[in-house]
């Protein structure tokens, strides 16, 4: 953790105070009157990547080149994450549809974005069992060699010294308990040595790229793991080139982060590779969600070799298990709770104020939502007047058309003829000493939709 963050106050106002003395300068005067500033920097970082940087990491995101065109997708991914995958267009189907044939126009579109964007690119993923074009599943043995190692070099060499790390080999071992190879055109003609020569040919192909061995359910200490483990460790001890391991981190409540997931990454490390987490998703909402999203970021800060964490996809709208809501940003690109704990995790602070301080005579809102079932939540707008005392207050919370507001209380609600839009105001007194809060609360029916709702700004009487 960076050193600040020990010294941080309870309240976000108190927060804002601090930095903006700093930014005043008035370290010396603080420090003489005996408290102490740890060494380094006064601004905490506000983004996921920049709040990773500062712990010597990446943070970065699965990205879907056809989404780049939504401005608020494009928006998001640029100022939140420093590292990219393409979420499918550097597969073999994609690159090589045809024997000899690349197409590199959509891969090349991707990584102008990233690099523009200075971020740096995961590559993903050059032998994988899906995903592939028909015509290398009718190929002999001999043919099937050549068209691997001859998809490996041309697609490297095409991004030769851009590339940060590149998945190997994707998906080779069989789940469950019999830490098998998983059947493929590869395994079943080449044999288990297709993935030594793999990677024997990518670091021929690009020798600055990080070579990385990817899976998924290895993220705690299994049968399956165990398997790639016992082929990383052999491939050390012989001289073969692996860089990093990768750990998809696909979970849900069926297969939730393993009680081992820290002590599974460090032992890989202890291997002599850098261990990545590079697909993370974690279905499920609110506090569980958030907090399961936690305890992967703090895995990975104990392990010194955990260099980066990707998750799978900016927001939860094209996430590939999009009803399963397992992203950071809502289909509305509101940062979730899991937002805030990966955020605080890395050390980070949210951006802007949290709960701005709105000065003589105004007022503030924020939103948490405090609840949630299978068909509905509840969110609750915390009102907070400013340094001078108010006597009334008015705010609007907006929802999406599929949403509707079923409940209210501690307030007083009027509505707009769409019915998307509260407007609410005091039940009775409103007034607020200086500095003071209220709260109301509301229940949203989603009807499917998980958006958080909108406030408008807070108009003091
Ligand atoms: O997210 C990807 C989805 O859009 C594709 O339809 C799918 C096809 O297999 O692949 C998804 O990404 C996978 C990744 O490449 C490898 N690990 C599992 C991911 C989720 O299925």
């Amino acid at each position: 953790m960076n050193e600040p963050s020990r010294f941080r106050p309870e309240r976000p106002t108190w927060r804002a105070r601090l930095r903006r003395a700093l930014a005043m300068g008035v370290v010396g005067i603080l420090a003489s009157a005996g408290v102490v500033i740890l060494s380094g920097t006064a601004e905490a970082a506000t983004t996921l990547g920049a709040s990773a940087a500062e712990q010597g990491r990446y943070f970065g995101t699965a990205v879907a080149v056809n989404r780049l065109s939504e401005s608020d997708y494009t928006a998001t991914l640029n100022r939140e994450f420093n590292s990219a995958t393409a979420e499918n267009e550097m597969k073999w189907d994609a690159l090589e549809p045809q024997r000899g044939s690349f197409q590199f126009d959509t891969a090349d579109r991707f990584m102008n974005h990233a690099r523009g964007q200075g971020m740096d690119v995961r590559g993903h993923t050059l032998v994988w069992h899906s995903q592939l074009p028909g015509w290398v599943n009718s190929l002999g043995a001999g043919d099937l060699r050549t068209a691997m190692n001859n998809h490996i070099t041309r697609v490297m060499q095409q991004y030769r010294g851009q590339i940060d790390s590149w998945d190997v080999v994707n998906e080779a071992f069989q789940d469950g308990s019999s830490g098998a190879r998983r059947p493929s055109p590869f395994q079943n003609l080449l044999g288990n040595g297709f993935i030594e020569e793999a990677f024997r040919t990518a670091r021929a192909a690009d020798p600055a790229a990080k070579l990385c061995y990817n899976d998924y359910n290895t993220d705690g200490q299994n049968a399956k793991s165990n398997a790639v483990y016992n082929m990383v460790r052999d491939f050390k001890a012989r001289g073969v080139p692996i860089d990093c391991v990768g750990f998809q981190s696909h979970f849900n409540s069926q297969s939730p982060v393993p009680s081992d997931y820290r002590a599974n990454l460090q032992r890989f490390a202890d291997l002599g590779v850098d261990v990545q987490i590079t697909e993370l998703d974690i279905e499920g909402s609110g506090t569980a969600q958030a907090n399961s999203y936690r305890t992967v970021v703090n895995a990975c800060l104990q392990v010194s070799r955990c260099n980066g964490i990707t998750v799978w996809g900016v927001t939860d709208k094209y996430s590939w298990r999009a009803s399963g809501t397992p992203l950071l940003f809502d289909g509305n690109y509101n940062k979730k709770p899991a937002y805030t704990a990966v955020l605080e995790a890395l050390g980070g602070e949210p951006g802007g104020d949290p709960d701005p301080d709105p000065g003589t005579g105004g007022c503030s809102v924020t939103y948490d939502e405090t609840d949630r079932w299978g068909d509905r939540f509840n969110g609750r707008v915390t009102v907070r007047a400013g340094s001078s005392a108010i006597s009334g207050w008015t705010t609007t919370v907006t929802v999406s058309s599929a949403q509707d507001i079923s409940t209210t209380w501690n307030g007083s609600p009027t509505w707009d003829s769409s019915g998307n839009v509260m407007t609410m105001r005091p039940n009775g007194n409103g007034g607020l000493a200086a500095g003071a809060t209220t709260s109301f609360g509301f229940t949203v029916m989603a009807n499917g939709d998980w958006s958080q709702p909108r406030l408008g700004g807070c108009t003091a009487a």
